[in-house]
């Protein structure tokens, strides 16, 4: 199987950081599409033509990173990363799927502006000060009191966050956006595991592939 993307995005990245903490990164292949990014044979396997997405071993393909992380996480062997626990494992994907849904959403205007693109003050102040708050208070919603996202074991939760994280950190000081606000349990989270190696390795993964894609832009 081949995965398609890089981690300069946090959705490949997500599916990356859940083949890192499971020791399988060498069971696939990786690259970027074949004819191109934004090339028809891409759109004929992502009808978006986004990244990531899996090449599975029959041709087809499979989109959207949270989808590519649960698959990979039962076929590839390792440990499980979708809790055995059918309430520990909805709340994980509660995390995914609201980091996708709203969180995603909510910090888009920031995302305009830090790769080239524009968005008012009222857009950027609004994202800061209620729809950014609001998404991760909702995302923390689901975060247990163990050490990581939910309970005592990495989940895909924590690989959903790890790969936003990295961009919250990068990306938010220059719109005024430092630290985690009143959100206790996410600020907790996070300082437990920021250090840990499967942050540190995520987190140089991704600004190697940013400096690779938009050239190096460090101080
Ligand atoms: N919901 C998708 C989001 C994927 C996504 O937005 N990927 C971005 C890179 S971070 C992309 O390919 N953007 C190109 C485009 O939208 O044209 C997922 O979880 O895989």
């Amino acid at each position: 199987m081949k995965l398609i993307g890089e981690s300069v995005s946090p959705y490949f990245e997500r599916v990356y950081i859940g083949l890192d903490i499971k020791g399988v990164t060498d069971k696939l292949e990786y690259g970027m599409p074949d004819g191109g990014f934004k090339s028809d044979a891409h759109f004929e396997a992502h009808p978006l033509g986004k990244i990531p997405y899996l090449v599975k071993d029959d041709g087809t393909t499979l989109t959207e990173g949270q989808l590519i992380l649960e698959y990979l996480d039962r076929t590839l062997g390792g440990r499980l990363l979708t809790p055995e626990d059918f309430d520990a494992a909805t709340d994980a994907r509660a995390i995914g799927r609201i980091l996708d849904l709203y969180y995603a959403e909510a910090v888009r205007p920031m995302g305009r502006v830090a790769f080239g693109g524009t968005a008012t003050d009222d857009e950027i102040a609004k994202a800061r000060e209620q729809d950014i708050p609001t998404a991760l208070a909702y995302v923390s919603k689901y975060m247990g009191g163990g050490k990581y996202a939910v309970g005592d074991d990495w989940t895909i939760a924590d690989c959903a966050l790890i790969s936003h994280l990295y961009w919250y950190g990068a990306l938010m000081p220059r719109f005024g956006l430092e630290g985690f606000g009143d959100n206790e349990r996410l600020a907790d989270y996070w300082a437990r595991v920021k250090d840990d190696p499967v942050v540190t390795r995520s987190f140089a993964r991704t600004k190697k592939a940013y400096d690779k894609f938009f050239g190096d832009k460090s101080e």
